[in-house]
C-alpha cells in the first residue's frame, strides 16, 4: 500500500511541477493594444498540493483530496521587492474565498503559491466570504488590500439562504503576511462591490473609487464608478460620492460597471481599468475597457473610447461563470511594460502585456462612444475616409493583378 501511496505522490508532485514550469508564450497577433500569452498563469491546479492533500498514508492511505480547490482567479496584483505578486482569491469546493499569494520572477510564467494563505483578521462582525482584492501601495507608507467581504443580509427570511450584503473590507500590511484588518468603509449605498484606493491623497484625504447598488446583484439605482474622499482610514466614511463613469443604455456598462485596480499615474492623466456589464440571452458579459481621468482631479473623466478593449476569447469564454473578463489586478514596471492580471470566467487567472505608451495612445486616441448605430458608422467612415490613400493603392495593385 505504501509502494502504491508513493508512486501515485510522485506522479502528482510531477505533474505539479510540470504545470508550474510551463513557459509562457506570446499567443497570436496582437491587436496592437494588447499581447495575450498561451497559458493561464495561476488555476486550481497551481495550489500547493500540501494543502490539498493529506500526505500522511496512514491518515490518508488513498491519497485523496481532503481539502479541493475550486477556482483562483479575481487576483490584486502589487511589485513587491522585486517579484510580481499577485494576491489571488483562491476558492475551495465549499465555495469560501480565502486570499492567497503567489509570486514570479518574470509576470509572465512561473507563479508560485507562498507556503501558507492569508489568514485575514476579521472585524467584529465575522465575514462570511472575503474576495476581490485591490492591492495599492499608498503614498502614507502601507499597502492596502480593499476586497470585498460578504455577509447574510440580517433581514433576510429564514427560506432566504442567498440574499447577501456586499460591503468594502479594508486591511493594510508591509509585509504582504501580516495583515491588519480596519472597520469596513461605510458609504451612503446599501452595498458596495469593487472598491479601490487611489494611490495619492487627494485635498489631503484618502480617495476611493466606489461601486454603489441597491441589490447584491443588481446595481439598481447605483448609477456607475463613484469617489469619494474620507479624512480617516482608521475610520473609513464616505458621505457623499461623486459619479465618474456612469452606466448608460445600449453600451458593454449598461447593466453595472466597477473599477479594477488602482490607476496608473502617466503623464497625460490617471489610466483606469474597469469591467463593464451588460445582459444578454446567455447571462451577464463581463468585458475590460479602460477610461482617462484628470491629473488636476482624479474623478475627472477626460478619455473613455467607446466599448471594451479586452473581451472573452476562446477557453476565456467557459468556466464557473461564463463570458466573464474580471480584472482587480494590474503592474506598472519602470521600462513602461505594464502587466494586465486578468481572470476568465470566474476560473483562472491569465496575463496581458502592453505597455503605457500603448495604453496612453488607445485611451487618447480611439473614438469615444457615440451611442447610436449612425453614430458608430459614422466614426468608421472618418477612419475609412482617412485611409482613402491606402485604399486606393490597395485596389490599384488589385487591378493590376486581375488584369495579368
Ligand atoms: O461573476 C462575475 C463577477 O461578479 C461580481 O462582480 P460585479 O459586482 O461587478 O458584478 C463579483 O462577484 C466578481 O467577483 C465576479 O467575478
Amino acid at each position: 500500500m505504501h509502494k502504491r501511496f508513493m508512486k501515485r505522490l510522485k506522479s502528482l508532485e510531477e505533474h505539479h511541477e510540470q504545470l508550474i514550469r510551463t513557459p509562457n508564450v506570446k499567443e497570436g497577433l496582437s491587436n496592437g493594444i494588447v499581447q495575450r500569452y498561451s497559458n493561464p498563469v495561476l488555476t486550481a491546479a497551481h495550489t500547493p498540493l500540501y494543502w490539498r492533500y493529506d500526505m500522511d498514508a496512514s491518515r490518508n492511505p488513498e491519497l485523496m483530496e481532503r481539502f479541493s480547490i475550486n477556482a483562483v482567479f479575481n487576483a490584486g496584483a502589487i511589485l513587491f521587492k522585486g517579484k510580481y505578486v499577485m494576491v489571488a482569491r483562491v476558492e475551495g469546493a465549499d465555495r469560501k474565498s480565502f486570499f492567497a499569494v503567489a509570486e514570479s520572477e518574470n509576470g509572465i510564467d512561473n507563479f508560485r503559491f507562498h507556503e501558507k494563505p492569508v489568514l485575514m483578521p476579521s472585524t467584529d462582525e465575522p465575514d462570511t466570504n472575503i474576495y476581490d482584492m485591490r492591492l495599492v501601495q499608498h503614498e502614507d507608507g502601507w499597502i492596502y488590500g480593499l476586497f470585498c467581504t460578504e455577509r447574510r443580509d440580517p433581514a433576510a427570511k429564514p427560506s432566504d439562504q442567498s440574499a447577501a450584503v456586499a460591503q468594502c473590507g479594508i486591511a493594510r500590511t508591509r509585509d504582504l503576511v501580516q495583515w491588519e484588518r480596519l472597520p469596513d468603509l461605510k458609504t451612503p449605498s446599501p452595498q458596495q462591490r469593487n472598491v479601490v484606493l487611489h494611490p495619492e491623497f487627494v485635498q489631503g484625504k484618502y480617495a476611493f473609487y466606489t461601486r454603489p447598488q441597491d441589490g447584491f446583484i443588481d446595481a439598481g439605482n447605483g448609477g456607475g464608478i463613484g469617489f469619494g474622499l474620507c479624512a480617516s482610514i482608521g475610520n473609513a466614511v464616505i458621505t457623499e460620492e461623486k459619479l465618474i463613469d456612469r452606466r448608460i443604455y445600449h453600451t458593454i456598462s449598461e447593466a453595472k460597471n466597477g473599477l479594477g485596480p488602482a490607476p496608473i499615474k502617466t503623464s497625460k492623466g490617471w489610466l483606469h481599468l474597469a469591467h463593464g456589464v451588460r445582459n444578454t440571452a446567455a447571462g451577464l458579459r463581463y468585458t475590460l475597457y479602460l477610461f482617462m481621468t484628470s491629473l488636476q482631479d482624479p474623478s475627472e473623466l477626460i478619455y473613455k473610447p467607446a466599448g471594451y478593449f479586452m473581451a472573452p476569447e476562446g477557453e476565456e469564454r467557459v468556466g464557473d461563470v461564463s463570458n466573464v473578463l474580471f480584472s482587480n489586478g494590474w503592474i506598472a514596471t519602470d521600462d513602461g511594460t505594464v502587466y494586465i492580471y486578468y481572470a476568465s470566467s470566474d476560473t483562472r487567472m491569465h496575463v496581458a502585456t502592453s505597455t503605457i505608451d500603448q495604453l496612453m495612445d488607445y485611451v487618447i486616441n480611439t473614438a469615444p462612444d457615440q451611442y447610436t448605430s449612425a453614430g458608430s458608422t459614422a466614426t468608421l467612415l472618418g477612419i475609412i475616409q482617412n485611409n482613402q490613400a491606402y485604399i486606393d493603392q490597395q485596389y490599384a495593385a488589385l487591378r493590376v493583378s486581375n488584369d495579368k
